[in-house]
């Protein structure tokens, strides 16, 4: 059966007036850079990238509606398959009447629309640029060399570390940015540190490193997870644990420069 949760924002009795009161443009004027929200319903996969949306929604006490077949992948991949759209993937969010894919695009969208400024450093602060950098840098280079060294060392089992950037090197940058940093954005927990934690799941649990040679990481895991949101989260997304994991990697590269 499709399990189907709808996440509410408490919405304050005055506010409640005011909506009814005010016109709309002054009511947006409160929140500097927030617009109003269509419906959004996050098609998920459970322990997979689509949490990322449903944490963020979560931090920002933004309403939405989560689809997911419980305790099995096969039937939420159907669900998301049967919205038509031609990349299924997870997360897949309907967002009023258009249909997103990419989950950092997703954030960035709705941190830029609906935010009004929260889970991101000022734009003109020294943060900005690096929190922008680890926002991209989760997809485009930690999870996108995870995943090829997953592919590779499954079919193959490294004798010796690759000349190329490879996921210890990805994580690396990770543990020696944390090491002078609190968050991904700098002194502030931010939607960079939701975009890290799902690639940097994937290499301590699928053995692509070796969890203790990242100190660092592993202590800012336990502070993002330890967050309020983060565990409202795995309430409504992922109520009985990781299921349907990937096999870990038997054998890593050795230790030791590229
Ligand atoms: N870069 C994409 C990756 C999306 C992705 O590959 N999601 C996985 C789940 S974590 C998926 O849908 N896998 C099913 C498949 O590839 O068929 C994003 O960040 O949203």
């Amino acid at each position: 059966m499709i399990n189907t949760f709808r996440a509410h924002t408490k919405i304050k009795p005055l506010l409640l007036i005011a909506a009814f009161l005010l016109p709309s443009s002054l009511l947006q004027a409160q929140t500097p850079g927030a617009m109003p929200m269509p419906e959004v319903t996050i098609y998920h996969l459970e322990g997979r990238r689509s949490e990322r949306i449903v944490w963020l929604m979560e931090e920002l006490g933004l309403d939405y509606e989560l689809v997911y077949t419980r305790g099995n992948l096969g039937a939420s991949m159907a669900s998301i398959r049967a919205l038509g759209h031609e990349m299924p993937m997870a997360p897949t969010v309907v967002y009023g009447d258009q249909i997103l894919v990419e989950s950092g695009a997703i954030i960035e969208m709705i941190m830029q629309r609906h935010a009004g400024g929260k889970l991101a450093p000022a734009l003109d602060s020294d943060d900005f640029p690096e929190y922008q950098m680890w926002m991209h840098y989760a997809e485009g280079s930690l999870a996108a060399r995870l995943f090829s060294d997953y592919r590779a060392w499954r079919i193959q089992p490294p004798t010796a570390r690759s000349p190329l950037v490879d996921s210890e090197a990805v994580v690396q940058f990770a543990e020696n940015f944390l090491a002078d940093n609190e968050w991904f954005g700098g002194s502030v927990f931010s939607a960079a540190d939701i975009m890290m934690l799902f690639p940097l799941n994937v290499a301590t649990t699928l053995a692509l490193v070796d969890v203790d040679s990242f100190p660092h990481v592993a202590d800012w895991k336990m502070r993002v997870e330890a967050r309020p949101a983060y565990q409202r989260m795995l309430a409504a997304a992922r109520p009985d644990g990781m299921i349907g994991s990937l096999p870990k990697i038997e054998q890593r590269p050795p230790a030791g420069p590229r």
